[in-house]
């Protein structure tokens, strides 16, 4: 299944990341907690150079608990990264990002007070679409000082948000890069919503999703559906099981495969299935161990 998206707006918003990236002290990389390393944008270790990482695992609500600690552990700790896990829709949880940037910020603190002066700290919120910068940025003022959606390319400009610490945040648009190299990453970012749904084949979609959390586990889809799923029973199987169980049925009686792809994609967007990662650290540190060996063969 081929997914792509990378509209003109966001090379746009690239450039002008470049360009206001100089302004900053640190970048805030906000990641979706259900795929973490799908939401990494190859793109931007070039664009963010040495500066400090704070790295927010929002959407944590939605997640597993165990496999944020294992991708935190394995691939995003780091001497010049904090990682913060987070639910951006919980009052007062932004907190935790403004004490990391006092922290990160320290040096120039000491720097400035040795004059007497406060500086002004500023942070670039970045990340995939969809992912919650904006929600998180509204968290962290109390008050929504910029528009949110469950819909990627709700952010369309930069915004510069003063919060009460006098920490100025930038929101920029949730960016992708022009060509997905590894079909599960692309998935992954359609599954939770980083990808405008206009330009998906939702049922192709609904079935890769059913066979994937099948893989995960079974059980999600039972509970969610009420459904009893036997271990030979096709994707398409399960998906005419759900359309008997949801009544998504039109006039004669066949299925309404559409209105029951949607339902499921949908429903997992919206976090309707329990809290699941999908990027799993050993399956994905398998495969790029595979690639490497693959590359060197060739
Ligand atoms: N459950 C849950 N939902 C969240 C969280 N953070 C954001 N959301 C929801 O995710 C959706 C997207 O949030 P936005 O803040 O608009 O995302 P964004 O990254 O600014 O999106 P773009 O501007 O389109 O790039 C909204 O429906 C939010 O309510 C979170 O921590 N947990
Ligand atoms: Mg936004």
């Amino acid at each position: 299944m081929l997914i792509q998206w990378f509209p003109g707006h966001m090379t746009k918003a690239f450039r002008l990341m470049e360009k206001e990236i100089k302004l900053v002290d640190t970048i805030i990389y906000v990641l979706d907690s259900r795929a973490p390393f799908s939401c990494v944008n190859p793109k931007f270790p070039s664009l963010i150079g040495d500066k400090p990482i704070i790295y927010v695992f929002n959407k944590v609500d939605l997640s597993e608990k165990n496999k944020i600690d294992e991708w935190i552990n394995g691939y995003f700790k780091s001497e010049n990264t904090r990682c913060i896990t987070l639910d951006s829709t919980a009052s007062g949880m932004g907190k935790k990002v403004e004490s990391a940037i006092l922290d990160v910020c320290k040096p120039k603190i000491e720097k400035f007070k040795a004059k007497g002066v406060k500086p002004v700290l500023r942070a670039m919120v970045m990340g995939v679409p969809n992912c919650g910068k904006s929600t998180l940025i509204n968290n962290l003022c109390g008050k929504a000082k910029t528009v949110t959606g469950n819909k990627p390319g709700v952010t369309k400009g930069k915004q510069w948000v003063k919060i009460a610490s006098g920490i100025e945040l930038l929101d920029m648009p949730g960016t992708l890069w022009p060509a997905f190299d590894n079909t599960k990453v692309a998935k992954h970012l359609a599954y939770i919503g980083s990808i405008k749904e206009e330009v998906l084949d939702i049922p192709e979609l609904a079935v890769e999703l059913i066979g994937d959390l099948r893989h995960i586990n079974q059980n999600i889809l039972e509970n969610r559906y009420n459904i009893q799923i036997d271990e030979i029973d096709t994707n398409l199987e399960v998906l005419e099981k759900i359309c008997e169980s949801r009544k998504f049925l039109v006039r004669g009686g066949d299925y309404d495969y559409d209105r029951c792809c949607g339902a499921i994609v949908s429903d997992f967007k919206q976090g309707k299935m329990g809290c699941i990662t999908l990027d799993d650290f050993k399956e994905i540190k398998l495969l790029t161990k595979k690639d490497r060996k693959e590359k060197k063969d060739a």
